[in-house]
């Protein structure tokens, strides 16, 4: 028995929404502006995107690039700063489509009186944005957002945190991620976790997840479970979808 959910923790980059793309565009303008020999094409981003968090990606795309400056902290913060003015402006131009799905469960669990939780590791001005944008502003009780801990994921410190914000037990939440690096975080915090994979995270291991699907469903566009709950059926992530998420890594 793993009683009531009382939140629904959620990942934004690649899970609420594809955002990598602009997030790649805004760097690679940065790039260009301050004069720096970098240009991250996707293949190359894809392989950055194991570092999570846009300095330290920064930090080491400059170390395994010979030639590049060797930038201290505090240099690499300004091109950073510089670079997520850029991802605002892309982000108010481009507009936000979320992922399939979301919109909905994120209502229905806003209905039920399940707390949103919103635990990324881009920028809290990114984050604001987003949830402005999106038209979801005031929806999540909580954010955390960047440098918020000091190690960003895989390591479980953010999913940790919003326990000890909220006074919850991983049993009492259900964490959607769509990365690697974001279910070995949410796991290494004891929460069960359903991934659907983002377009840079296609592909990858995701054998611990406690439900794998392409995308949440719509009640027109149902997904396929890949793993977790029927599995080989085509489903419509709901709360009550979660409840059999729950008892699935419980078990
Ligand atoms: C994804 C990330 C972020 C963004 C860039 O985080 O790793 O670093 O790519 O954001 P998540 P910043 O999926 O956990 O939301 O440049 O603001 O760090
Ligand atoms: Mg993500």
């Amino acid at each position: 028995m793993v009683g009531k959910l009382k939140a629904l923790l959620w990942d934004l980059d690649g899970t609420l929404a594809e955002t990598e793309e602009l997030h790649r565009e805004a760097f690679n303008r940065a790039f260009a502006h301050f004069g720096l020999p970098l240009y991250w094409d996707q293949e190359t981003y894809a392989r950055l995107l194991w570092t999570t968090g846009g300095k330290e990606r920064l930090k080491r795309a400059l170390e395994e690039t010979p030639g590049a400056p060797t930038l201290s902290w505090e240099e690499i913060g300004e091109v950073h700063r510089y670079k997520t003015d850029l991802y605002l402006q892309l982000l108010r131009e481009e507009g936000i489509v979320l992922r399939p799905g979301v919109r909905r469960l994120l209502a229905e669990a806003r209905e039920a009186g399940v707390a949103l939780v919103l635990c990324t590791t881009t920028s809290p001005e990114n984050a604001e944005a987003f949830l402005e944008g999106a038209g979801l502003r005031g929806w999540f009780s909580l954010v955390l957002a960047g440098d918020v801990v000091p190690r960003k994921k895989p390591d479980p410190s953010i999913y940790l945190l919003a326990q000890e914000r909220l006074g919850l037990k991983p049993q009492e939440g259900v964490v959607v991620e769509d990365s690697r690096n974001g279910l070995l975080s949410a796991m290494g915090a004891g929460f069960p976790v359903l991934i659907t994979p983002s377009l840079y995270a296609l592909g990858q291991d995701y054998h611990e997840a406690t439900a794998l699907l392409p995308h949440l469903g719509e009640p027109g566009n149902p997904a396929a479970v890949l793993q977790g709950p029927r599995a080989g059926e085509r489903v419509v992530v709901d709360l009550s979808y979660l409840e059999e998420v729950r008892g699935w890594w419980s078990t």
